[in-house]
């Protein structure tokens, strides 16, 4: 049984906008696609948190106790559905959410001693700090965060610290990066997370990439998947506000979903960063539903033996 769960705000983005991106999922029809998928299909709703309050950063990060709340928000409803047995599709809202989804993911983990490996997709490696983010935008932030460098009340988040975080750099793997800043490309060389940059997709092509991302996953690994939209080019996903160019086309996402999909282990999933203020026709949404039927795995059944 899946789960959805929105959380309609943009409050770690820099621009408005990504507060509209559950109810742009459910107008394109997230639920009947999965139903079509045979997936059961619960609609938990969204949970609720403070206004953007559109503020200047204080102390290198912008809007920090409302970020704080949504992601307490998210955290408590995640976990709730993943201690039901359901798979929670967390549909933000911007980036920052996977704080508050991961960690509960995380303590759901810790707490069976499963294993854990998530795939971050996403165009940015989200691992700014309060030193060095050029935005003060948290959602620029939270792979450091998750990984035990951020806010003490978001490290804290699911009961975890900075000496035992939600997240260890082993168990991720960073897929699509392309936009990555001067500090915080020596901290994610630091942490030693292995990314699958866009020159790593150029010269090994999707396949041999998710290999490798999807390779050495322990029995009993809960996968959870970060989709943040902005992975995917520009030019079939401009409802984005932080648009990069030279992201994978639509058909090298397919192929990223299907091979999730094959492992039969996705557990949680978000999505993220879905912008409609930057969008015609709820181009992106539709888009991201495409991508979700793959990930639930549709295909069409017309392989060749390999
Ligand atoms: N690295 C920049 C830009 C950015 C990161 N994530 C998004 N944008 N979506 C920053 O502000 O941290
Ligand atoms: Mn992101
Ligand atoms: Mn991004």
């Amino acid at each position: 049984m899946v789960s959805l769960i929105g959380a309609p705000t943009d409050v770690g983005a820099g621009e408005r906008g990504a507060s509209m991106g559950p109810e742009a999922l459910r107008v394109a029809g997230i639920t009947e696609a999965l139903r079509a998928q045979g997936v059961q299909v619960h609609d938990a709703g969204n949970v609720s948190g403070p206004p953007n309050p559109w503020q200047p950063p204080v102390d290198g990060f912008r809007h920090l106790p409302e970020v704080v709340a949504w992601n307490r928000a998210v955290h408590t409803a995640v976990l709730a559905e993943l201690q039901a047995g359901r798979l929670p599709v967390l549909m933000g809202g911007d980036h920052c959410l996977a704080m508050g989804s991961i960690s509960a993911v995380a303590r759901h983990c810790a707490d069976r001693g499963a294993p854990l490996r998530v795939l971050w997709f996403d165009a940015h490696a989200d691992f700014n700090t309060a030193a060095l983010t050029p935005s003060g935008n948290l959602h620029g932030m939270p792979v450091a965060s998750l990984c035990g460098d951020g806010p003490s009340e978001l490290v804290a988040l699911g009961g975890f610290s900075a000496a035992h975080p939600a997240l260890r750099p082993q168990d991720l793997r960073q897929i699509g990066i392309r936009s990555v800043d001067a500090g915080e490309k020596q901290l994610v060389h630091a942490a030693g997370i292995e990314v699958f940059d866009m020159r790593y997709i150029d010269e090994h092509g999707m396949r041999a990439t998710m290999d490798r991302a999807l390779a050495g996953m322990a029995p009993g690994t809960h996968l959870h998947v970060s989709l943040d939209v902005d992975f995917l080019d520009p030019e079939i996903a401009p409802g984005v506000a932080t648009t990069i160019r030279g992201g994978p086309t639509y058909r090298e996402a397919q192929l990223c979903m299907e091979m999730v999909a094959d492992t039969g282990r996705m557990s949680s999933l978000d999505i993220v960063e879905i912008n409609p203020a930057f969008d015609t026709h709820n181009r992106t949404a539709e888009l991201a539903v495409d991508l979700v039927e793959s990930l639930f795995g549709k295909s069409t059944l017309m392989r060749v033996r390999r």
